[in-house]
């Protein structure tokens, strides 16, 4: 190898190293963080739109408001004249609610539970949402309009006339050059857990995470990064998965490894709880673990996902070099804001990053080293939440694949390989290949239109250099 060459390759290295350990100190950036763009403040700038599922209250009565997953019943109440009235909110849904006016006040009631209080609604009317978010745009969002009364311009669309996915979609941020620089996720997949029982600690953090260079997101994680760790265990393996949930909304964990009843563990784990998901990993491969809090797109989209590897009866054999790789996609809300859920609602998804493992082109910024001549494995999952994966490594053919459940195997009668594993979204694979020679072999899905928007990686074997 020549000496040029030499160099380039010590200096992708040293950045990979550098990034790894995160040792730069972030620079000041010029967006504020998410605590300057508050949830929960109605908009003021939608038109009233009468919504079918309308209630009529007489003078001096109660305003009764039911809010369900996801949306308000009525979500268009008419009273007979301004002033103060009582409100009746209960929750028959299954994770908290509230119901926020647009002057501030605000009523939270837990699932099950009926809360009350008062609102002062003025002659022009008063408009309500949910301020969780996700909420308001999933359809949580009603109006009290006074009889007679001229509408406010601040009211907002009620439920069933203008459907979520219709909603306009934002504009994407614009890059921040003083954005703090991503913190490199190493692609390594992790040794399978000692012994039969794991107790594994998983805190739901709240945090802004870099998804790409110059853009910030208030993501939601497991364990505070994105994707959640990778769990790797044997067949047989009982995991007891500690979740404590230091945000500031409401939570939960669905691992596809396990068998369990929806209301029995994937529970709601408010601001502050703690709760034990445990199951027993009866069968072998790639699964998928993920927030189901509703709406599940919206914390899918903001980074609640992981993986986890069940090896299968008498594990996997050894190989040179194991990476795992998340595939998922970034719908970017505002500079520090979580991802925009209108954008990701769209039926047709145009998403800002399609990424491996959380951040857009880390990867290629920072190519991963696997050995000339070597098996390589690579645990690959599609954690959406909505489009697909064709993971393919440029200049290799996988000689042995393992796609839920379905496998081919390495060295089989008719001589087939396979060029790019299919994986809708929740679906995961184990993919193993030989680099031929020293070089680079690029990994993407093979959706071109997403490897332009984050999803390319380089492997390099040997020195990168075939031409020696
Ligand atoms: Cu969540």
């Amino acid at each position: 190898m020549d000496r040029p060459r030499r160099l380039v390759l010590v200096t992708a290295v040293l950045a990979l190293v550098t990034a790894a350990c995160g040792s730069s100190a972030a620079p000041a950036w010029t967006f504020g963080p998410a605590a300057n763009t508050p949830v929960g403040q109605p908009a003021a700038s939608s038109a009233p739109v009468a919504s079918p599922d309308a209630a009529t209250v007489s003078t001096g009565g109660t305003i009764a408001i039911e809010a369900f997953d996801l949306g308000f019943k009525p979500a268009a109440i008419s009273v007979p004249a301004a002033g103060t009235y009582t409100v009746s909110f209960t929750n028959t849904g299954t994770t908290t609610h509230d119901v926020t006016f647009a002057d501030g006040t605000k009523l939270t009631a837990e699932a099950g539970k009926t809360v009350s209080g008062q609102i002062a609604v003025p002659a022009t009317g008063v408009s309500f949402i949910c301020s969780i978010p996700g909420h308001e745009q999933a359809g949580m969002a009603g109006q009290v309009a006074v009889a007679g009364g001229t509408a406010a311009s601040g009211t907002m669309p009620g439920m069933g006339e203008t459907p979520a996915s219709a909603a306009p979609v934002a504009a994407g941020p614009v890059a921040d050059p003083n954005a703090p620089k991503y913190i490199l996720r190493d692609a390594t997949a992790p040794a399978v857990m000692e012994g039969t029982v794991h107790d594994i600690e998983l805190p739901i953090i709240e945090k802004d995470v870099t998804v790409a260079d110059g853009f910030v997101v208030h993501a939601w994680t497991f364990g505070g990064t994105v994707p959640g760790p990778t769990l790797r265990v044997h067949l047989g393996d009982t995991l007891r998965v500690h979740l404590t949930n230091q945000g500031q909304m409401s939570h939960s964990i669905d691992f596809h490894a396990s068998l369990t009843a929806m209301n029995h563990q994937m529970v709601e784990i408010k601001p502050g709880e703690t709760f034990t998901y445990e199951f027993k990993a009866e069968y072998a491969g790639v699964w998928m673990y993920h927030c189901g809090t509703a709406p599940a797109l919206h914390h899918i989209a903001n980074g609640m996902f992981g993986m986890v590897i069940v090896e299968p009866k008498g594990g996997l054999p050894k190989v040179d070099n194991e990476f795992a790789f998340v595939q998922s996609e970034w719908y970017l809300g505002a500079q520090g804001a979580p991802a925009d859920y209108a954008k990701a609602n769209q039926t047709a998804p145009s998403p800002d990053f399609v990424v491996f493992n959380g951040i857009a082109n880390q990867y290629k910024d920072n190519p991963v080293a696997v050995t000339t001549g070597g098996r390589v494995r690579v645990f690959v999952l599609d954690a959406g939440p909505s489009v697909d994966s064709s993971y393919h490594v440029v200049g290799t053919i996988f000689d042995q694949v393992t796609k839920e459940g379905v496998q081919l195997v390495r060295g089989n009668a008719g001589g087939w390989g396979s060029q790019a594993v299919d994986l809708a979204p929740a679906q995961g694979a184990i993919v193993e290949f030989t680099p031929p020679e020293d070089g680079m072999y690029p990994f993407v899905t093979h959706a071109f239109n997403f490897v332009t928007h984050g999803a390319l990686g380089i492997f390099v074997a040997g020195d990168g250099d075939p031409g020696n």
